[in-house]
């Protein structure tokens, strides 16, 4: 008997359905982030990644252009199964030589990224405004500075993104989250807490009074506990994203490495899912910090999955990648955190979740334990290697096309 069927025969014993588990696991989208093939530099000269986020590493074959980048990104997407979507940043805009500034970027700065999304057969397009690596980053502020030349500059910046994004949506006819995060915060012991956030609120309700498509363009803010150089005080924070997203009919968006170590956004989307309609993500693996490492298929990654799954959160919640390691070969870095986001939904599909929910609702504990602990050495892989099969995407073999790209196109990248 083939190892697939095995798997669907045990699963079906526990009544899961495999073939539904890997029907849904296909159709739910996954933004994958474009900033890890370049190590978050971009094309509009801003430099290294800057604001309390760091890339480390320096192993050869950096993309430096739009040729590289998007070559590479063809072969990541080749290894990842399920339906995908590409997670730009403004920084990656392709100017081609035009002197314009962030402020002014325009929608066909990004029509090569629309071209290539189509050829990749990708299902949307999501968009972040860069609020870092550029002069304009102010003694570390931008939308809470308190020099209004800046904190207008980066108003102008925003409302230029929602724009770029209506476009985005409208080619490729799906919506387009535009996530705003800002490293805005204070290295040591503020003499004012309140101001910036005022100003920041400021800053954000004049950026959403810009007409946009709000069916189509979902705006989400991104929060954050601390950055690198920014210990002291985050002006973005938890609170005052959560509270203004709900006042204002946005989104909040949460990234896993954004929190104190013992809170997890496992806990946090289901709180979220009783108030807002779309929660959106940022996959990452934190170690120690907010150092985003490649996501791996962990514990945090698994409970993760099983809240969007058990709680039918498959459209609501919208999930991307965020992560960036110079010290690897990045496609493989790509590879291997896609490939687990995927490997955790399809782990999530394949629980018995009405059982389990029954048994915590009747107390019967002892039971959900042995139950859980039971399901966790059922021959997944089986059900992981025909979904992969079946998305005509290469299994353990998948490292070889990395190290015969590595030998042929990056190594020649000096
Ligand atoms: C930074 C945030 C943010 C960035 C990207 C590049 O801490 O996580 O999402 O990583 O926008
Ligand atoms: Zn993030």
């Amino acid at each position: 008997m083939k190892y697939y069927d095995i798997a669907k025969e045990r699963y079906a014993c526990y009544g899961i359905d495999t073939e539904r588990a890997i029907r849904e696991t296909a159709d739910i989208p996954v933004s994958v982030h474009c900033w890890q093939g370049d190590d978050v530099v971009g094309f509009d000269g801003g430099g290294a990644a800057s604001g309390g986020i760091q890339t480390t590493g320096n192993y050869p074959g950096r993309a430096r252009n739009f040729e590289e980048l998007t070559s590479d990104l063809a072969l990541a997407f080749s290894l990842m199964p399920g339906k995908k979507r590409l997670n730009l940043h403004a920084s990656y805009a392709i100017l081609n030589g035009e002197d314009v500034d962030r402020d002014a970027y325009r929608s066909e700065h990004f029509a090569p990224w629309v071209k290539f999304a189509r050829e990749q057969g990708l299902s949307g397009i999501d968009f972040n405004p860069t609020l870092f690596s550029h002069a304009n980053v102010k003694n570390g502020l931008t939308l809470s500075s308190p020099d209004e030349d800046i904190r207008a500059f980066w108003v102008r910046h925003c409302k230029a993104c929602l724009h770029i994004a209506e476009y985005l949506a409208a080619e490729m006819n799906n919506h387009c989250l535009v996530n705003i995060w800002i490293p805005d915060g204070f290295k040591d012991v503020p003499a004012d807490r309140l101001s910036p956030r005022l100003r920041l609120k400021k800053s954000l309700d004049e950026i959403l009074s810009e007409p946009f498509d709000r069916e189509k363009v979902i705006v989400a803010v991104e929060s954050k506990v601390f950055g690198i150089g920014v210990e002291s005080y985050t002006v973005g924070d938890n609170e005052f994203y959560q509270n203004y997203a709900a006042k204002n009919g946005i989104c909040c968006l949460m990234d896993n490495g954004h929190y104190h170590p013992t809170e997890y956004v496992s806990d946090k989307i289901p709180a979220l899912l009783a108030f807002y309609d779309k929660v959106a993500l940022h996959v990452t693996r934190g170690v120690r910090w907010d150092s985003d490492h490649v996501v791996l298929f962990d514990d945090e990654i698994r409970e993760i999955a099983k809240e969007i799954v058990r709680n039918n959160a498959q459209k609501k919640v919208l999930i991307a990648t965020d992560y960036f390691d110079a010290s690897i070969n990045r496609i493989a870095a790509w590879a291997v955190g896609v490939r687990s986001v995927q490997k955790a939904l399809l782990w999530a599909a394949l629980q018995p979740h009405e059982a389990m929910r029954g048994m915590q609702d009747g107390a019967r504990f002892t039971e959900l334990m042995a139950l859980g602990e039971e399901i966790k050495t059922l021959p997944f892989g089986g059900v992981w290697e025909e979904y992969l099969r079946r998305e005509n995407v290469p299994g353990e073999d998948w490292l070889g096309k990395v190290k015969e790209y590595e030998d042929k196109v990056l190594s020649r990248r000096k």
